[in-house]
């Protein structure tokens, strides 16, 4: 092998690794929160329920382009789930926010895994909005749900 060819493939590696590197940079690491349900709320992320108040959850917080991988167990009585919104008030198609944003209904001492890909900035809201042993109202009406934000 000649001295010519030689330095080509260096060149090359070094291209390749630098645009590797790069691309790397520009798409964060996955974040991956873990959550628990129970009624009426989210725990994670060292956010408790208060004994008295058994409501809430903690505010999740990613950058644009993350990959968002929830894992949710239920240590709760009644089958929960997380999905994202754009608005608490205004969920009614029971449509998430993000393409899998958006859990299968997890039955009491179950876990499902979320991933999705947190697309545009903003502050959205994830809950819980099913309504088993609330009907009319739904979990989050209870206060199960949470903040997420994505930053820019
Ligand atoms: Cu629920």
């Amino acid at each position: 092998m000649n001295k010519g060819i030689i330095i080509a493939i260096v060149a090359v590696i070094a291209v390749v690794g630098a645009v590797g590197t790069f691309l790397n940079l520009q798409s964060p690491q996955a974040i991956t929160p873990n959550l628990v349900a129970k009624e009426f709320g989210f725990e994670g992320l060292g956010y408790k329920l208060a004994d008295n108040q058994f409501k809430g959850g903690p505010t999740i917080q990613a950058k644009v382009g993350q990959t968002v991988r929830i894992v949710l167990k239920n240590e709760g009585t009644l089958e929960h789930e997380f999905m994202v919104v754009e608005d608490l008030m205004a969920e009614m198609q029971h449509e998430s926010v993000f393409e899998g944003a958006m859990s299968e209904a997890t039955k009491p001492g179950q876990t499902s895994t979320i991933t999705f890909k947190a697309e545009k900035p903003g502050k959205y809201f994830y809950g819980c909005f099913l309504d088993e042993g609330t009907k009319p109202e739904k979990h989050a009406d209870k206060g199960m749900f949470g903040e997420l934000v994505v930053e820019d």
